[in-house]
């Protein structure tokens, strides 16, 4: 049986600081081959730099490692590719370009495109959304990931090649920080309460969006890659979901370990953003197709989150500077 050789873009991010290691793990240090335009900030694997628009680099990377399954996670997100609209599409959607042709052109096995809550718009229902609604998003990200799963739609029909797909929920860590999405709020307010410092929150209280916890955003990834090829029916981008919270609710559970932490509401340009997106999402489709299942709940991601960060903190000696700029 061939060993496989996955290569990862974007290592460096939030999703794939925590799926590199398990991939690692599933498949060993040799096989596993990190990418980022960043420098190296793992523990351990193999590491390239690398710009995925260069694409005569990826290729020579491609074929120096005889690549066999690619997870493309590089991208920029919702709220800081609003700063530049014109280089987060290149990034975002011709990067995926690229790669769609390599695959095809190297006979890659299978490829891995994150897609996410931020298809949606103003135009599709925001409660229990269904699989296939209206997408009519507000961002150039937005805009990004619906014409990406059209992309991989057609080149998995066109080309019978095996892409699979999830629209990620904001995804919530301890182990890694996101960068730049409308969902941030959601990671950021546990390190200021565990620091025991006054947090500002960049949307109004009652803003509701879907999220999910790290371990099962990983889950699902390697569930979904895994799963027999006769259970993939939706190329596209399967809805995902967890749960669904807003500030305050955050907020309110957080108190229940930290009894004087304070929040203040100053609603900024992502507000709008997350105006656009969906509060519940119906990801049935997924539980029958390859047999999703989440396994935290709200509250129990919110007590793993406050013991790691508990450890972690406790643990360093400076405090870490949480880079929070936009
Ligand atoms: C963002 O907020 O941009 C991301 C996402 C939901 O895709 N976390």
């Amino acid at each position: 049986m061939q060993t496989e050789k996955i290569l990862i873009t974007g290592s460096n991010g939030q999703i794939g600081t925590v799926l590199s290691d398990r991939l690692i793990d599933i498949f060993g240090l040799d096989n596993v081959i990190l990418t980022d335009i960043a420098p190296n900030n793992h523990r351990r694997g193999i590491y390239e730099k690398l710009d995925i628009l260069n694409t005569a680099h990826f290729q020579e990377l491609i074929g120096d490692y005889k690549i066999t399954q690619i997870y493309h996670l590089a991208s920029l997100l919702s709220a800081s590719g609003e700063k530049n609209p014109m280089r987060t599409w290149d990034i975002n959607f011709n990067g995926l370009l690229n790669i769609l042709e390599l695959v095809r052109k190297n006979n890659i096995k299978k490829l891995f495109f994150p897609s996410s809550i931020a298809v949606f718009g103003d135009t599709t229902p925001k409660v229990n959304t269904p699989q296939d609604v209206p997408l009519l998003p507000d961002t150039v990200y937005g805009i990004g990931k619906v014409a990406g799963e059209l992309w991989i739609n057609y080149y998995a029909n066109r080309y019978g090649l095996d892409i699979r797909s999830l629209r990620y929920p904001g995804i919530i860590s301890h182990e890694s920080m996101p960068g730049g999405g409308t969902t941030d709020y959601a990671v950021e307010i546990f390190h200021y309460a565990v620091k025991k410092e006054k947090y500002t929150c960049f949307l109004k209280e009652d803003t509701v969006m879907p999220m999910m916890y790290m371990e099962d955003a990983i889950n699902a990834t390697i569930q979904l890659m895994q799963a027999p090829v006769e259970n993939i029916k939706i190329r596209y981008g399967y809805n995902l979901g967890a749960f669904s919270f807003s500030p305050k609710e955050i907020y309110n559970e957080i108190l229940k370990y930290f009894p004087n932490f304070e929040i203040e509401y100053k609603p900024d340009f992502r507000q709008q953003i997350a105006d656009s997106w969906v509060k519940r999402i119906d990801d049935s489709k997924a539980r029958l197709d390859w047999g999703w299942k989440e396994k935290y709940s709200f509250e129990e991601m919110v007590a793993d989150m406050i013991l790691n960060l508990r450890k972690r903190y406790s643990k360093e000696t400076d405090t870490e500077k949480i880079d929070l700029v936009y």
